[in-house]
């Protein structure tokens, strides 16, 4: 048995669920339970406030969790990072008023900068060597310039909507955040050996994102030149057709070249081509 912390509500709260169940792990994601257990994997579900996460997992008290980078820095946590997820992604920036002049980080020198990831932000001022005094607080970061709490703001920025209708503008990146798969360092054998299985299967739902699987038939002899369109996995799937002279061939494609490649197959005479979803690529 292993326990996964993911968090209880909240922007990582869909897609973590939504993760482990592509991955066969399904479990009652009812609001008001602590914990779930799994019924098709040796798999119990602590839901957390995403802050807890860090420091649940670097004690032992779950053995995996699903938690933004930013938390998992901020929080300065012991545990183990063993995959990133590439949801929730977002990064940590510092922003000003969009009136003032700026031109580099030197600009924070004497400053005020409010905001929720002070251990996170002292270290990207000690690394620039800038001093600036730092206000925490909480949450509303974005207000504090306007009722004069501080002069700039250090905050996750993911479209930038939030800093532009509160009048400031992002002016520094100090680190790019998603959601990150964190673990108890010296998990017993059994843990290790359940968490082996379960990354195997994330890397496979991983892996099929983006990706189609395209069928079509064409004649035999124009085969080379359709390989030389479709690279396959490994090479693409051919097998002969009733009729004479024709084959049928099988390929995974990338959705974002898609159409690309299904007008280069046309003009080298393939027909009927069919496009299917593609659920899991186990290699
Ligand atoms: O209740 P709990 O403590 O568990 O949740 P929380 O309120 O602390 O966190 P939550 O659910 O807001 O975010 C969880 C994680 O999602 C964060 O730690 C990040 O890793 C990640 N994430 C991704 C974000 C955003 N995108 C994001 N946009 N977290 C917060 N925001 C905020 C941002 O600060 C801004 O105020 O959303 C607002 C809108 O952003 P814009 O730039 O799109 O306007
Ligand atoms: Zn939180």
């Amino acid at each position: 048995m292993i326990r996964i912390a993911l968090q209880s509500k909240g922007r990582l709260n869909e897609e973590s669920i939504e993760l482990l169940r592509e991955a066969g792990i399904g479990f009652e994601s009812s609001k008001r339970k602590l914990l779930a257990r799994s019924e098709d994997f040796p798999v119990e579900i602590l839901y957390l406030r995403d802050d807890d996460i860090p420091h649940a997992v670097e004690r032992g008290v779950a053995d995996l969790g699903i938690v933004g980078l930013n938390e998992y820095e901020e929080r300065e946590c012991g545990a183990a990072i063993v995959h990133r997820l590439g949801f929730g992604k977002c990064r940590l920036s510092l922003a000003v008023p969009k009136g003032e002049a700026y031109t580099d980080a030197t600009y924070f020198a004497g400053k005020r900068i409010a905001t929720s990831y002070p251990v996170i932000l002292r270290k990207y001022l000690a690394e620039k060597q800038i001093g600036a005094e730092i206000e925490e607080i909480a949450g509303s970061v974005e207000i504090a310039p306007a009722v004069g709490l501080a002069d700039a703001i250090f905050d996750i920025v993911s479209s930038g909507g939030t800093l532009v209708s509160n009048g400031l503008k992002e002016v520094e990146v100090a680190m790019h955040s998603e959601a990150v798969l964190i673990a108890t360092r010296e998990l017993s054998a059994q843990k290790q050996a359940l968490l082996d299985q379960l990354l195997f299967r994330i890397e496979a739902v991983e892996r099929s994102r983006g990706k189609k699987y395209i069928l079509m038939n064409l004649p035999t002899d124009r085969i080379a030149d359709a390989a030389a369109i479709l690279p396959g996995v490994k090479s693409p799937t051919i097998l002969p057709l009733a009729e004479p002279g024709w084959s049928s061939m099988h390929a995974v494609v990338d959705e974002r070249e898609l159409w690309r490649k299904i007008e280069r197959l046309k003009e080298i005479g393939a027909e009927d081509i069919l496009v299917l979803a593609l659920e899991k690529m186990i290699l």
